[in-house]
């Protein structure tokens, strides 16, 4: 049961109105929010409104809809915050190895200052 969803987590309250958020965008099948403890100047979150707990989840259960609108809302909170010109990175934990540490999908979107490197 590795995608069983956990409807009481706050990505989920968060959706359904129940905890507020400084909302950047919304659409019809995703929302854009600031992260409460943010890692650089701009650091955004991107879920989708389906019940999705990973990327690879979203991947192969979403309508194509919702992955076009999910990509066009990440692409257009990177406008909204003017990140392309100086850079940014998208990162999307999963899991245990992961490190995620709310089970509803979200990208982060960390741009701002310089990011270090990731990977060697
Ligand atoms: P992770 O990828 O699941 O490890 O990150 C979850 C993020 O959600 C993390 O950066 C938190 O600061 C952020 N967050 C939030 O923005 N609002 C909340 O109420 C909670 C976590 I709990």
């Amino acid at each position: 049961m590795a995608y069983a969803y956990d409807p009481d987590n706050i990505f989920a309250k968060i959706l359904r109105g129940e905890i507020p958020n400084d909302t950047v965008l919304e659409t019809e099948h995703s929302l854009a929010f600031r992260d409460i403890r943010p890692q650089a100047p701009t650091h955004v979150l991107v879920i989708p409104k389906g019940s999705y707990v990973s990327f690879d989840h979203f991947a192969r259960d979403a309508t194509e809809a919702e992955i076009l609108d999910y990509m066009r809302t990440i692409g257009e909170v990177c406008r909204m915050e003017g990140v392309e010109e100086d850079g940014f990175r998208l990162i999307s934990n999963a899991g245990g190895h992961g490190v995620q540490e709310v089970p509803h999908l979200h990208v982060h979107i960390l741009a701002g200052r310089p990011l270090g490197r990731m990977l060697q």
